[in-house]
């Protein structure tokens, strides 16, 4: 794996390599040791990935952790592997099956929740079989179909109940990008209560700190748990008083993006009018939230914290979100093209390669080796890649592919979690399955202009 890739034939299969190293039978690890469990978000992208190589494994990817699924709709953040130990917080601090009647009985789960990526993985499986003609895949595809429909609805009313056409996030473990300076003010009001003492395992495999979150970081997210697991995970209960409340863009704009894809998906099968409107209207909802929550002068869109009630002004790669917007209008649509090229994102001055930074380099927050800090993460890159081509904006989705190939082509590379956006550092684990995915992905994409 430490050889020069010398050509898209080598990356792909190296790609490969990564993910069969880390697929533990029908589900995939997200790295060979920091992350031994399946993990919700990661596994979409995983799916995506395989489907150009395994229609069926990458169904299968999908189906494991919908097995998993609660009984109110939520699809966990970490299904939890049995097997494997050697990861921090585990099923004992989390503690679903005891704590909630929504938990499933036989599986340890997390209780949190992550971006909702896996109805567009679903649709390319769907679309894929279709041309194929490969039944049984449709077949399972069907089966599938409503148990993501119930993932919806859980997101459209357990965490928007007031229909702001914003999703609520209770920890920044939910929104995927942990530790972001988009959640540094809501942090710094947490309380830490009475922890019990606690052993990190992330910094036995990470060699520097700084490239992981803080131990007072990490005792507010642990806090954080605490309250959810006191609150029985209950969402109702949750809202009431829980110190964490942000209506996350990201979230909220992959949302609308999925429902749109989930629609889809339902006329392809047929549903009935009145499920595919409501997830049509999910799509609307949450598009207009997102385009709402744009900031004239950031030209970004900004989460909302609900507990201090103002916009959290912080230029992160989550302000983009209105590029996942189905039907963005034009004006708003050039507007953030024209900001992911810009200064603040790939066309920052000094960058290795022209690719999108987790956070706008120089400011507030900005640190290049920090954990969404700073880092450029391949599977953000590759979330508005497919943005970009949904709304027919080829040149610049040919111009991020490219920069996203190229660095993943180096030799030094080795699909890691994320990158030192001025000198290409691998940081964080490397082989990360979902960076090997999206790399398979963007080849079997092809060039275009
Ligand atoms: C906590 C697995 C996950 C990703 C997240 C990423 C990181 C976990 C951690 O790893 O989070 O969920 O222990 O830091 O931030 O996006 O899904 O790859």
């Amino acid at each position: 794996m430490g050889r020069p890739l010398g050509s898209a034939d080598d990356l792909r299969r190296a790609a490969l390599a990564v993910l069969a190293a880390n697929d533990l039978g029908g589900w995939t690890k997200p790295a060979p040791r920091l992350y031994p469990h399946q993990w919700s978000w990661d596994s979409a992208f995983i799916a995506i990935g395989l489907a150009n190589v395994d229609l069926d494994r990458a169904l299968r990817e999908l189906e494991t952790l919908f097995e998993a699924q609660w009984a109110d709709g939520r699809v966990p953040h970490i299904v939890f592997n049995p097997q494997a130990g050697d990861y921090f917080p585990g099923p004992d601090w989390w503690a679903s099956t005891r704590t909630s009647a929504a938990a499933p009985r036989d599986m340890a789960t997390s209780g949190l929740i992550q971006p909702p990526v896996h109805a567009i993985a679903l649709q390319r499986i769907q679309r894929l079989a279709s041309q194929r003609r490969a039944e049984a895949i449709e077949a399972r595809v069907k089966a599938l179909y409503p148990r993501m429909v119930a993932w919806h609805r859980y997101l459209a009313s357990a965490r928007d109940p007031v229909g702001s056409g914003l999703l609520l996030i209770y920890h920044p473990w939910e929104s995927g990008t942990d530790n972001s300076p988009r959640w540094d003010s809501a942090l710094s009001r947490v309380t830490v209560g009475e922890l019990p003492a606690y052993q990190r395992h992330d910094l036995k495999h990470v060699e520097d700190p700084s490239e992981r979150p803080t131990h007072s970081e990490y005792d507010r997210y642990l806090w954080l748990v605490e309250l959810l697991k006191q609150a029985g995970y209950d969402d109702p209960a949750i809202q009431r008083s829980h110190p964490f409340q942000i209506r996350d863009v990201l979230m909220s704009a992959i949302f609308a993006a999925a429902s749109r894809a989930l629609a889809e998906v339902g006329e392809w099968l047929e549903r009935d009018a009145a499920e595919i409107q409501e997830l049509t209207g999910f799509a609307r909802r949450f598009g207009a939230g997102v385009q709402r929550a744009v900031d004239a002068e950031l030209r970004l869109a900004l989460d909302w914290d609900d507990r201090a009630g103002q916009a959290v002004r912080v230029e992160t790669c989550a302000g983009l979100a209105p590029l996942l917007v189905p039907d963005l209008p034009s004006d708003l649509l050039a507007t953030m093209v024209e900001r992911l090229r810009g200064d603040g994102f790939a066309g920052a001055a000094g960058l290795a390669q022209r690719i999108v930074p987790s956070t706008v380099p120089g400011s507030p927050g900005f640190h290049a080796r920090s954990y969404w800090r700073g880092p450029a993460w391949p599977m953000a890159n590759w979330l508005f890649w497919w943005a970009l081509r949904q709304h027919g904006q080829r040149s610049a989705a040919a111009d991020l592919r490219t920069e996203n190939l190229s660095l993943l082509e180096r030799p030094t590379s080795r699909f890691a979690e994320y990158f030192e956006p001025y000198t290409a550092e691998p940081l964080g684990s490397l082989e990360q399955s979902w960076t090997a995915a999206v790399a398979l992905d963007w080849l079997a994409a092809g060039d275009e202009v």
